[in-house]
């Protein structure tokens, strides 16, 4: 019983980026690697004397090894008590629910989310703090800066306790405390939403099939949908979290999800179809024969809060990243709310749910959430849909039609541009930005360019500012291409281009996304020579 001082050398390259670090599985095997990222974190933060801390993660590969590690670490550290999900197993908006819930000091998520997994594929750590959000940048850069001069780590000499099933265990001073990973998320979204509606709409035949991608998503989905909602047994497929996801890439966009979009346009597609992500956050919302584009779905959700009983008394505004469309600003202008635009990243939302400015939050990248925990969410996001169709009587399809008859449609599209030697995506991004200052007033591609800049955010409710968080070019009549490089690949750079164009008229609200935005993606490749840059002659994924 005893805790070692284990001398260790820094190690290049422990900077968080948009969710945390996220490395090779082979990284975080090096010796010391995991634990000089975990130290850093802890000297970064106060004393731990009485304080309890979450921890668990998506399950993939590295997950229970790393687990070990990290609860023999706050030992070391001094906390009192750990809470850690059975199998060490927490979705990321569940380990929100649970920090919150148990008022704790901060939590460990373990993910890398949407990216691959398995031997040879990503592993990833962030810390989120006692209001269930991820931390902000102060104390991601305040690791980093750490993790560059560290030279020792403190560790239990002591096997860390088996966390297979429920129960408590004791180690040093430290209570480790397991629990079942799905209960106290399921007993929020009980309290959000119509349960007994949601229950009728499946008694009367209404078909969903989830798709959790093998990732941890499936154990609540099965949990609530099948469980507790009475949909049918094989409702939720693929619904074992795997440490390699089955071979399956566990980012629901139509490249991945290409199973799921096919059931949904097959003749005897059910009525709604959904996917989330490697660790639960992220959301995919399909009609029959309908594909929801994300910054949509937020606008449509944020459009019938009001039926949902737990947002019943309306929102206190909209928060959405910069690249989102601006659909549910228009929604917002209509129920005469604010709408917050924000960097990309879900930790930029916390200061806004915590002063209550917002109550609703999303990004183009399949993430909404609101203020019921401080991430995103995937299975709430379907809850809500389910939730909206029951109460509204209306198909998936025809609420997003309304909308877009209402407000306009918000054509949107993301072109990525994946692995690409860093030092040319970096000189992509340096050319472009230094031309930035000489766009407004000029017109290219026969499109009149009024404002490009790098974007920057002041936080309205702490005053911190965030640079260089995306180049727009916007242009006379608001359409938008947005310029950015990824920051959580493991693997060169990729590169990501946001198009958004606004279509009035109904008429051409059916014209295929791709050729209404033919003239901006010609725009973004005058302006980035992507091409010339990249060698590549289109992109690797269009969401
Ligand atoms: C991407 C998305 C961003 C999202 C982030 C984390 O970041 O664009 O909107 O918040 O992933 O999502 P980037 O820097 O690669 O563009 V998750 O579900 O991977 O934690
Ligand atoms: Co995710």
């Amino acid at each position: 019983m005893a805790i070692l001082t284990v001398a260790t050398q820094a190690f290049e390259g422990q900077r968080p980026g948009t969710s945390g670090l996220r490395k090779k599985v082979t990284v975080f095997q090096q010796p010391h690697y995991l634990e000089n990222f975990v130290q850093s974190l802890f000297d970064v933060l106060p004393d731990a004397a009485g304080l309890t801390l979450v921890l668990g993660g998506d399950g993939r590969y590295h997950n229970r090894a790393a687990v070990g590690t990290i609860l023999r670490m706050a030992a070391a550290k001094g906390y009192a008590r750990v809470i850690v999900g059975c199998r060490g197993i927490l979705s990321t908006p569940a380990a929100s629910a649970l920090i919150r819930h148990h008022a704790a000091s901060g939590g460990i998520i373990l993910s890398a989310s949407h990216n691959p997994g398995g031997p040879d594929g990503d592993f990833g750590i962030k810390y989120n703090l006692g209001n269930g959000g991820p931390a902000p940048e102060r104390i991601t850069d305040a690791v980093y800066a750490r993790s560059r001069d560290i030279d020792r780590y403190c560790i239990s000499d002591q096997p860390s306790p088996p966390v297979d099933q429920p129960g408590r265990f004791q180690l040093e001073q430290m209570t480790v405390e397991v629990c079942d990973p799905v209960a106290v998320y399921a007993d929020l979204m009980r309290q959000l939403f119509d349960f007994d509606a949601i229950r009728a709409l499946f008694r009367s035949g209404f078909r969903l099939r989830f798709d959790a991608m093998n990732a941890v998503g499936g154990p609540y989905a099965r949990a609530l949908l099948e469980g507790e909602l009475g949909a049918p047994a094989g409702t939720v497929v693929n619904g074992e979290p795997l440490e390699d996801f089955g071979g399956l890439h566990p980012d629901p966009n139509p490249v991945n999800a290409e199973d799921l979009i096919a059931h949904l346009f097959a003749d005897d597609a059910p009525d709604m179809g959904a996917a989330s992500d490697g660790d639960a956050d992220r959301n995919m919302v399909l009609g029959r024969a309908f594909v929801v584009s994300p910054s949509d779905s937020l606008a449509v959700l944020a459009a019938h809060a009001r039926l949902v009983p737990g947002y019943r008394q309306g929102l206190s505004g909209i928060a959405r990243s910069m690249p989102t469309s601006g659909a549910a600003d228009r929604v917002a202008r209509a129920l005469g709310i604010p709408c917050y635009e924000t960097p990309t990243g879900w930790k930029y939302f916390g200061n806004l749910l915590d002063a209550g400015r917002v109550t609703l939050c999303g990004e183009e990248s399949y993430g909404t959430g609101s203020v019921h925990v401080r991430e995103k969410d995937g299975l709430w996001a379907v809850l809500f849909w389910l939730n909206l169709v029951a109460a509204s009587g209306k198909t998936v399809e025809t609420l997003v039609r309304e909308l877009w008859r209402e407000h306009g449609r918000c054509v949107y599209s993301r072109h990525d541009y994946e692995a690409i030697p860093s030092a040319r995506a970096e000189q992509l991004m340096r050319e472009l930005r230094a031309a930035l200052p000489g766009l407004p007033g000029t017109t290219r591609c026969g499109l009149a360019i009024t404002l490009a800049d790098d974007f920057a955010y002041t936080d309205p409710v702490d005053g911190s500012v965030s640079t260089g968080q995306g180049l727009r070019v916007v242009l006379a009549d608001g359409s938008r291409v947005v310029f950015r490089l990824s920051g959580t690949g493991t693997e060169g750079a990729t590169l990501r281009v946001y198009l958004e164009r606004h279509e009035a008229d109904p008429a051409r609200h059916d014209v295929p996304v791709q050729q209404a935005l033919a003239p901006l993606i010609a725009l973004a490749e005058d302006l980035a020579r992507i091409r010339h840059h990249t060698g590549m002659d289109h992109a690797s994924v269009c969401t």
